[in-house]
């Protein structure tokens, strides 16, 4: 019996199979040291004294069989869920930066190289420097409230990036030369090129005999080199009451078939000069602003303007 149950427990390789050997073996109710034991009664004095020695040594045997053997698996078991050094590791998932932010890093580091500095401004502004100073009128339509998110304090949402213009101008005697990024505010419908919230560059360059064609060059030089050699932009005369002329900016969209207008430019206006004490006789300026989202949708052919707020992992980690 002894030597059975010692095999039993020694090749039994799961908890389970230990636990089946000790049932049979050890079991109270009708294990087989129990029915060993039940032969005890059946002997004379002599012969129980000699059995129960040999059953008392073939129990303690067998419940150290299964002690040793329940240590075995069960540490096994341990050390397999803890430590298999063959198994593959799990690679933690890195994060990176959304892609307007790498937008934004790489259009800082394309104008700093074009010699321009950058220059920010607060996205809660006054009405002075989102409208008054850039020479809109209280009664230009795009003063109005449904056009705005205005604060109850009386302030508003910037609209547009061109207040930090002012705010360079006020606080810098010329030469300027800055760009500006960063959020701005317009409570427009959604669709493929619209958002309520989104993200413009300013440019704004001021100095003796700065001109048109400076502006275009700059503008030229900028789409080659973020968007590439092949982009076809083209300039449309427009309206902006802080620039004299100025125009807008298209770019021809992926495929080629439509244009897509990627900002606004033009000649830093006479009135907007000398609200901030420049002498228009003396400097003249080129100022821009151009749409982020466009720029950064046109670069990596995305077709709505809208993937960029879902934070959709399978959308962001392609870039
Ligand atoms: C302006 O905001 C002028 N401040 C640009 C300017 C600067 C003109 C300096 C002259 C001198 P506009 O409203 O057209 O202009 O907007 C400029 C660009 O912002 C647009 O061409 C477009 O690329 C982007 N844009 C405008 N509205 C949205 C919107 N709702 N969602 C995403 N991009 C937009």
């Amino acid at each position: 019996l002894e030597m059975e149950g010692r095999a039993a427990f020694e090749a039994a390789a799961t908890p389970e199979a230990v636990e089946a050997a000790r049932v049979d073996f050890l079991g109270m109710k009708s294990g087989r040291l129990k029915s060993a034991q039940a032969r005890l009664k059946e002997l004379n004095p002599a012969g129980k004294r000699i059995y129960g020695q040999a059953f008392n040594e073939t129990k303690a045997a067998l419940e150290q069989a299964h002690e040793a053997a329940r240590l075995r698996v069960s540490s096994q078991r341990g050390v397999a869920s803890r430590l298999d050094v063959t198994l593959p590791g799990t690679a933690p998932r890195l994060g990176h930066r959304h892609p307007l932010t790498q937008t934004i890093e790489e259009l800082i580091d394309l104008f700093a190289r074009f010699g321009f500095s950058l220059a920010l401004g607060p996205e809660v502004e006054d009405v002075f420097h989102n409208f008054e100073a850039l020479n809109i009128p209280e009664t230009h339509p795009a003063r109005d409230p449904s056009d705005n998110f205005y604060l109850n304090t009386g302030a508003l949402l910037r609209s547009q990036t061109s207040t930090v213009q002012i705010r360079v101008m006020e606080a810098q005697r010329p030469p300027v030369r800055i760009i500006s990024l960063g959020r701005v505010y317009r409570p427009d419908e959604m669709d493929q090129t619209h958002s309520f919230m989104f993200h413009q560059i300013e440019g704004l360059m001021v100095d003796r005999g700065v001109t048109m064609a400076d502006l275009k060059t700059v503008l030229r030089m900028f789409c080659s080199a973020y968007l590439g050699e092949e982009v076809t932009i083209r300039f449309r005369p427009s309206f902006f009451p802080f620039t004299e002329p100025s125009v807008e900016v298209d770019m021809k969209w992926i495929g080629g078939d439509h244009w897509v207008e990627m900002g606004g430019a033009g000649m830093v206006d006479p009135n907007v000069l000398r609200a901030v004490g420049y002498d228009p006789e003396q400097v003249t300026g080129f100022a821009f602003g151009l749409g982020i989202e466009r720029l950064c949708m046109r670069r990596h052919q995305i077709d709505d303007i809208r993937l960029f707020y879902q934070n959709d992992a399978r959308f962001l980690r392609q870039f």
